[in-house]
């Protein structure tokens, strides 16, 4: 009896000990539906680096890479409701619940990446990831992902005649819908980790990606023609739940947004580097990369800016994009 009492102490010691930890940091979880040592997982741990030291090891971050908590859609629900602090996201399964992060992703928008990171680095993109709080999300950071263009099983893709028909997995954003469809193809949204074996079992014909993402799959296995039609610049986004973020004092959210900021140029620089070390990857495995004439498909994409750029706001914010120099 005593000595059980003696092991009841020992144990409630142990268990308070423990809490006293528990209290002391605070490990947030983050997802990702991407691979370990995918630029998007690294550029997440070296924010968690980062945070720990900025806050003497009070903050942490804890990965689950490779889509271990779910696919995107999935993890975004979960991430609102605060069952996960953070998460790395392409803006696409934004659109339909934020209209202005579709703005981003619309077809032919960027010039260039350097454009696109003028706009995300500047009073724009700060204004974007502010209008994920409404949705119980805070907008962290906007990440590097190239471009995005088509690749398929059956042609290279050269003109818009060899778009029509062509099975296209999307992102599951109505505006990648559109997009597809106004270039004569048929859309298919399908979760990210589906895609594979729909283009094994022939379900699809194709879908569409950066370099790193057409790689890190094996997509390119499958389906052997990439065209540049370089079509969207979507970027990533780093968000935190709302819900984990209220728990954190002023000086702990401060140092979550400069941890975030500083994976920025980080991830740029493993994006760079991935990128090329990809295309390298998929040529040697004999992968066909074809460039075009982007202009038919420029011209088609009318009907999707008149579909989502509907009100003065997102015309204004499209206008604004244009004019950065
Ligand atoms: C990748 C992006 C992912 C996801 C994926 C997809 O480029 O990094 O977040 O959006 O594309 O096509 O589903």
């Amino acid at each position: 009896m005593f000595q059980q009492r003696l092991i009841g102490a020992a144990a409630a010691l142990v268990i308070a000990a423990a809490a006293g930890t528990a209290s002391a940091q605070t490990v947030l979880r983050s997802a990702d539906i991407h691979p370990d040592g995918y630029p998007t997982v690294e550029a997440v741990k070296y924010m968690g680096q980062v945070l720990e030291q900025k806050t003497g090891g009070k903050l942490k971050v804890q990965m689950f890479f490779a889509a271990q908590l779910g696919q995107e859609k999935d993890t975004i629900e979960q991430t609102r409701f605060g069952v996960i602090d953070m998460n790395r996201v392409n803006l696409a399964p934004f659109n339909n619940l934020i209209p202005e992060t579709g703005i981003l992703g619309l077809p032919f928008i960027f010039r260039s990446i350097e454009h696109m990171h003028k706009v995300v680095d500047g009073p724009i993109g700060a204004e974007i990831l502010k209008a994920f709080e409404p949705h119980g999300l805070i907008g962290l950071g906007f990440y590097d992902s190239g471009a995005r263009s088509f690749y398929n099983s059956k042609h290279p893709i050269t003109s818009l005649d060899d778009m029509r028909g062509l099975r296209i997995r999307v992102q599951q954003s109505d505006m990648f819908i559109s997009l597809v469809r106004a270039l004569g193809a048929n859309a298919t949204p399908m979760p990210f980790g589906e895609v594979y074996s729909a283009l094994q079992t022939g379900v699809i014909d194709g879908a569409e990606n950066n370099y790193p993402s057409y790689e890190s799959t094996h997509h390119y296995e499958v389906a052997k023609y990439y065209s540049l039609t370089e079509h969207s610049m979507s970027p990533e986004v780093l968000v935190m739940s709302k819900i984990s973020w209220d728990r954190l004092s002023p000086a702990d959210q401060q140092a979550v947004r400069e941890a975030a900021q500083a994976s920025v140029p980080k991830m740029r620089e493993l994006w760079n580097a991935r990128d090329e070390k990809s295309l390298a990857v998929v040529k040697a495995a004999g992968s066909q990369i074809n460039t075009l004439d982007k202009a038919p498909f420029i011209a088609a994409m009318d009907p999707v800016y008149a579909q989502f750029v509907t009100d003065a706001k997102l015309k204004a914010l499209v206008d604004r994009i244009k004019a950065v120099e």
